[in-house]
């Protein structure tokens, strides 16, 4: 049967340049479907006497299974094709250099931040906080700062509003602090005896390779019965002594003036055969006391102010302030 070979070749040939699946399948009934050439000749069977139909059957059977053997060959080898692009396409180099991921660190100053919240919890000290918009009532008025006084001029403090600043200093944290806690002892018919320490951001309308127009003050206040100007000397020295790790480290005072303190001073420490300023201090002038309900015939207190950033310098011999705002990874790491 010459009309067999050529559908064999025919098919063979149409199905070897396929490369699609369904394309594939779409061939296929050309051949196989219900009117396919094939199925046309074995529908044609019938009309064959009955010497020559078993072989002509058996032949046009043959030559279908040699065409389902090249389908499924051709169907198994786009499938294989496909794969191998699909692995091509999504192909990893597991030997490339893995990604690092590199372990952050806490920044200079929050470790000074922690270290000193540590030295001075552990002498019952508790440590406050408070929001860095300030009312003009809580950064100044209840300071017992004037109303002309060069702190409130706009060159000199970042103004919100009319009301509101941000803060210039941690004060009215301990301002808050004492009106929330004078409260309570009121009500409990109990002795105060505040003792805190106000850490945190504060900002001043200054900048140069000295100042930052945000930088951290760390501020201190005991209120009790008898608290003393020796104390605060004891406090600030035992502080400064543990905090630099020297047992030696000495502190003098220099009559200052504050509007919130009377009297006050500035602290010097002494450092590498020298006198370095390190903060502020005084005795809480009566009238901060008076702001807050204290009555400063009963009680009285000291506080101080230290810069956190000064710390920090002298701690880990930083010489540049700015260092510490530029975000600069290989100076921060050194911290880590
Ligand atoms: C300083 C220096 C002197 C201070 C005063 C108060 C408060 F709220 F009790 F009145 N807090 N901090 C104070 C006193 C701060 O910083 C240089």
């Amino acid at each position: 049967m010459q009309e067999l070979q050529q559908i064999l070749e025919q098919a063979l040939a149409q199905f070897s340049v396929i490369d699609d699946e369904v394309e594939l399948e779409r061939v296929k009934a050309r051949y196989l479907g219900k009117e396919g050439s094939l199925t046309g000749l074995l529908k044609g069977l019938g009309k064959l006497s009955a010497e020559e139909r078993p072989a002509a059957g058996a032949r046009i059977n043959e030559v279908k299974q040699q065409i389902e053997d090249a389908l499924q060959t051709r169907r198994d080898s786009i499938q294989q094709r496909a794969l191998n692009a699909k692995l091509e396409a999504e192909s990893l180099d597991v030997t490339l250099p893995g990604r690092n991921a590199s372990t952050g660190g806490l920044h200079p100053v929050t470790r000074t931040l922690e270290r000193i919240e540590t030295l001075f919890n552990s002498i019952g000290f508790a440590v406050a906080e408070g929001p860095e918009i300030e009312t003009d009532f809580y950064n100044f008025t209840a300071l017992n700062i004037p109303e002309d006084h060069p702190a409130r001029a706009m060159h000199d403090t970042f103004y919100i509003d009319d009301k509101h600043v941000l803060r210039t200093h941690t004060s009215p944290i301990q301002i808050r602090y004492m009106e929330a806690h004078m409260e309570k002892h009121r009500q409990q018919e109990t002795m105060p005896d505040i003792r805190i320490i106000a850490p945190g951001r504060v900002y001043r309308v200054d900048s140069d390779a000295t100042h930052s127009p945000m930088f951290h003050q760390v501020e201190g206040l005991w209120i009790g019965e008898k608290v003393s100007f020796a104390d605060l000397k004891g406090v600030v020295q035992s502080f400064l002594q543990r905090f630099f790790e020297s047992d030696d480290l000495q502190v003098r005072f220099r009559p200052s003036f504050f509007p919130f303190t009377e009297p006050s001073a500035e602290m010097d420490m002494s450092w590498k055969g020298g006198w370095l300023e390190i903060g502020g201090c005084g005795m809480v002038h009566p009238n901060v006391l008076k702001h807050v309900n204290i009555d400063s015939e009963k009680y009285i207190g000291f506080a101080f102010g230290l810069g956190v950033e000064r710390l920090t310098m002298l701690r880990y011999g930083v010489n540049d302030l700015r260092l510490f705002f530029e975000n600069d990874v290989q100076f921060l790491k050194q911290f880590s």
